[in-house]
């Protein structure tokens, strides 16, 4: 039988293979419905068939893999992440968790063992939102709460997520197939916490006690260009300085606002040459507290702080909201389970709350939900940098077989 530390071997060499499926040379950028991302589904959907699963793809390209129960009727757990990435990113965010819920999978085939229910291992499409600044796009079109509207989103080179979503050899019309609640047992992610905490506190393993919720908002300044070298000051209508306002007025407000955060992560200039002043900027902002109404409040004072930084330059702002969730809570009788099982498996428990989204969020909408994250060094992460252990990769596949077992009420030694 392979041993913990072999799966946890495997599972490295696993996201080395995935890191290496990149968009871009020299860095890891994997975006929904690339070719790197085709490549990572096949990769993925040949371990999931080496671990006696049968493989599928939905209507938008989110890989499932299926290993069937013991008997008929029964019902279903849906365990994975997701295999999209950010820009420059590192390659555990997403595919880690995906790979040890596979790497479950594998000690139970490697046994012929089947359990009272079937376990689904999900490798979502996108949860990154990079091509299309829409979050868990995989997951609301699995679980049927993607707004329509996104189909009609377009990316950098003006292609709309609906043909995108064809390209990738999905269905933007097919009707979501939500899997029924009643139907689940639930859903639990594993994923590295991104945050400094288990590293902090030397704990390879923590239990998450609920996802903050997110907005996320495209906005456009639209000035005036015009001749870098021969219009006065005084005549200007400059879209990057009216950016640049609200970027600061953002850091300003976050900074002042408890358990806020918010973040201008992406922005760019047109026509974007040295001699011309800016005529339009686009930039994304990104807003997050563990508090709705809080968030909420934050989005409409920042909207008003750009349509106040507007009228003063005498520019016009578009504010449009991208995508928002709201934040959700881990299921207690999940929990339970989860935490009894990092127990058994001889490890303290800590619980702590997610800073970043993640598909469990979606994924609430229609059944229960919890996560366990994985130690990731100093807490770097969207980086290269991004690092975990195999000590502790083994370590979170023994919490989630134990946490597998408790379900299936077996609750023996491994
Ligand atoms: O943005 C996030 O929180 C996640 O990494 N998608
Ligand atoms: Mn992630
Ligand atoms: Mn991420």
């Amino acid at each position: 039988m392979m041993s913990y530390g072999d799966l946890a071997r495997a599972v490295m060499e696993r996201c080395d293979l995935l890191g290496g499926l990149s968009e871009e040379s020299g860095c890891l950028t994997r975006r929904y419905g690339t070719e790197p991302m085709r490549h990572a589904n096949e990769a993925v959907a040949g371990w999931m068939r080496a671990a006696g699963m049968h493989a599928r793809r939905d209507h938008v390209g989110n890989l499932i893999g299926r290993y069937e129960a013991d008997g008929a009727d029964a019902k279903t757990l849906l365990l994975g992440s997701h295999l999209d990435t950010v820009r420059d990113a590192g390659k555990y965010d997403g595919p880690l968790g995906v790979m040890i819920a596979l790497a479950c999978v594998e000690r139970l085939h490697e046994h012929g063992e089947r359990l009272p229910f079937a376990i689904e291992v999900i490798a979502f499409a996108d949860e990154e939102g990079l091509r299309f600044h829409t979050a868990y796009l995989g997951s609301t079109a699995l679980v049927g709460t993607l707004d329509p509207a996104a189909l009609r989103l377009t990316d950098a080179d003006g292609i709309t997520l609906a043909e995108a979503i064809r390209a990738f050899d999905g269905d933007p019309d097919a009707p979501a197939e939500p899997p029924l609640g009643e139907s689940l047992l639930g859903y639990c992610e594993t994923h590295i916490e991104q945050g400094p905490v288990l590293d902090a506190q030397g704990l390879p393993v923590g239990v998450v006690s609920g996802i903050q919720g997110q907005t996320r908002v495209a906005l456009t300044f639209a000035g005036s260009a015009g001749h870098a070298g021969t219009t006065p000051m005084a005549l200007r209508r400059d879209a990057l300085c009216a950016a640049a306002d609200l970027v600061l007025a953002v850091e300003r407000y976050a900074q002042g606002a408890e358990g806020l955060v918010a973040t201008v992560g992406q922005l760019s200039v047109y026509p974007g040459a040295s001699n011309v002043i800016p005529g339009q900027v686009t930039l994304s902002l990104d807003v997050r507290h563990p508090d709705d109404l809080a968030r909420e409040e934050a989005v409409r004072s920042l909207r008003a702080e750009a349509e106040g930084i507007a009228t003063r330059r005498g520019v016009v702002v578009e504010w449009a909201i991208a995508s928002q969730t709201r934040s959700i809570a881990c299921s207690p009788r999940l929990i339970a389970p989860l935490t009894r099982a990092i127990t058994e498996a001889g490890h303290p428990v800590l619980r702590l709350a997610s800073g970043a989204g993640h598909d469990a969020a979606p994924m609430a909408a229609v059944t229960d939900v919890a996560m366990l994250f994985v130690r990731c060094a100093g807490g770097v992460s969207h980086h290269p940098a991004e690092s975990v252990t195999a000590d502790d990769v083994a370590v979170a596949i023994e919490v989630i077989e134990r946490f597998v077992r408790l379900l299936a009420g077996e609750g023996h030694e491994l």
